[in-house]
């Protein structure tokens, strides 16, 4: 099946964080494709990748990135999808710099910015799939099922404290 995700990151040293978002995505059985772009060192493979991003088939696009983190942004510019940033932890900065440089888009052109690292990768996949279950009602069933059992899971750790 033609990937309805794509995944991209800045560098290799961002998939420690990225590879949670596709966990989740294989977890929800949403097809994906996923792809070192950077803003930096590869721009004309950005603009081409988020350029065709449409007539490939793509419905929803992951961008993770850290420090001066520009290729979420860049790539909602030369893209109407949705874009779901995720901000990655830089090591000088703890991904702030990477959340600022994310989540301060001008108006016209928006990025959905999800919190920094591991928990920002997972939401940008549930955010993925809630977004392709508006209009495909399996992937809505996988999440709703998902989520049921990411609820029955904090009972029962709550039930396991004995009180
Ligand atoms: C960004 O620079 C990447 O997204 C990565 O988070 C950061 C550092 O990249 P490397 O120097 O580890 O390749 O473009």
């Amino acid at each position: 099946m033609s990937a309805k995700v794509g995944v991209i990151m800045g560098s290799t040293s961002d998939w420690e964080t990225m590879k949670h978002a596709c966990e989740l995505l294989d977890q929800l059985a949403i097809p994906y494709e996923k792809k070192v772009v950077s803003a930096h060192r590869t721009p004309d493979l950005m603009f081409e990748y988020a350029a065709t991003a449409v007539e490939r088939g793509l419905q929803v696009i992951i961008a993770g990135a850290g420090g001066a983190a520009h290729l979420p942004g860049m790539v909602a510019s030369k893209t109407v999808l949705p874009v779901i940033g995720v901000p990655v932890k830089s090591s000088n900065l703890n991904g702030l710099d990477s959340l600022l440089s994310i989540v301060q888009m001008p108006g016209g052109v928006p990025v959905a910015t999800m919190a920094i690292g591991k928990a920002g990768a997972i939401n940008a996949a549930l955010m993925a799939a809630s977004i392709i279950g508006s209009t495909d009602k399996e992937v809505q069933s996988r999440l709703i099922a998902w989520r049921e059992a990411m609820k029955q899971k904090v009972l029962d750790s709550s039930d396991s404290l004995g009180v």
